[in-house]
């Protein structure tokens, strides 16, 4: 004779078949976790940041990108031939595939991207910059032995203040000779000088120091202007990087900056001339 199964039973069966369930659950996504992990570090390990076409090392510090590997093998070709996120000039430009290509002087590039190509897309750009029509007096005070000072303002740690990036320019002459003065400077959100970035002490080319101020052409003479630098999260941590172009004579000098809590980090440049 058949025995049927009291609802105590079934009730039991129901509570082991979802028990079972459970487990199997807990089984695959701890598989999918342990897969996503995998990929991440892959995605993580495989991530590089181009600069005009050369590979930067995305952290504080100076360096050539014009450094960058030189590799015309196969190798290369799958790096560097792959999907880029472009930027320029604080903005967004969209997806492109860059092509790796020897561009003869010693070096190679890729081609096919903006000034700054992230291989990862993510919010990189968090905070736009704001190109100032007027510096704030209380900057313009402390600055007013410079012929030119121009502003760029933006919250680039992400504190909820913003930092003023600034320029200043001063085309004089010391002892007869002609000499152009420029640097970019950051101050805090209540005008605090915090430091000087980038310094040219003389942007005068050599052929040019037996001209006059009056004289010279813009060929003659080298000033470093806010057009040099680019604000952009390059590690994804919403800190935004400072990246200067400093002016080189042949070389490239890229400079990273970071700056958080009134605290510069990265190596300041002071150039005595743009002169070799
Ligand atoms: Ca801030
Ligand atoms: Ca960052």
């Amino acid at each position: 004779m058949k025995r049927k199964l009291s609802f105590d039973g079934w009730l039991v069966v129901a509570i082991f078949i979802l028990i079972i369930i459970i487990i199997i659950e807990a089984i695959v996504i701890k598989q999918i976790i342990k897969e996503k992990e995998v990929e991440d570090v892959k995605e993580e390990e495989s991530y590089f940041v181009l600069y005009k076409g050369c590979e930067i090392a995305p952290a504080p510090g100076n360096q050539n990108p014009l450094d960058f590997s030189v590799n015309l093998d196969e190798t290369s070709n799958k790096k560097y031939n792959t999907t880029y996120y472009n930027y320029e000039n604080g903005l967004y430009k969209g997806e492109t595939q860059g092509e790796f290509k020897f561009e003869g002087g010693g070096y190679n590039e890729v081609k096919n991207v903006s000034k700054i190509a992230l291989t990862k897309k993510f919010n990189s750009i968090p905070r736009a910059y704001e190109r100032l029509d007027k510096v704030p007096k209380e900057i313009l005070n402390e600055l007013k032995d410079y012929e030119n000072v121009t502003a760029d303002l933006l919250d680039i740690d992400g504190d909820g203040t913003k930092e003023y990036f600034v320029c200043v320019q001063d085309l004089r002459t010391e002892n007869n000779k002609p000499v152009a003065y420029s640097a970019i400077m950051l101050f805090s959100h209540d005008y605090a000088h915090i430091s000087d970035l980038v310094v040219i002490n003389d942007g005068v080319y050599n052929t040019a120091k037996n001209k006059t101020v009056k004289k010279l052409t813009d060929e003659d003479y080298i000033f470093i202007d806010l057009d040099r630098v680019e604000y952009i999260d390059l590690n994804d941590d919403n800190i935004m990087e400072i990246l200067i172009d400093v002016p080189q004579w042949e070389e490239m000098l890229l400079s990273i900056f970071n700056y958080s809590g009134y605290q510069v980090y990265g190596e300041k440049v002071i150039l005595d001339s743009v002169n070799p």
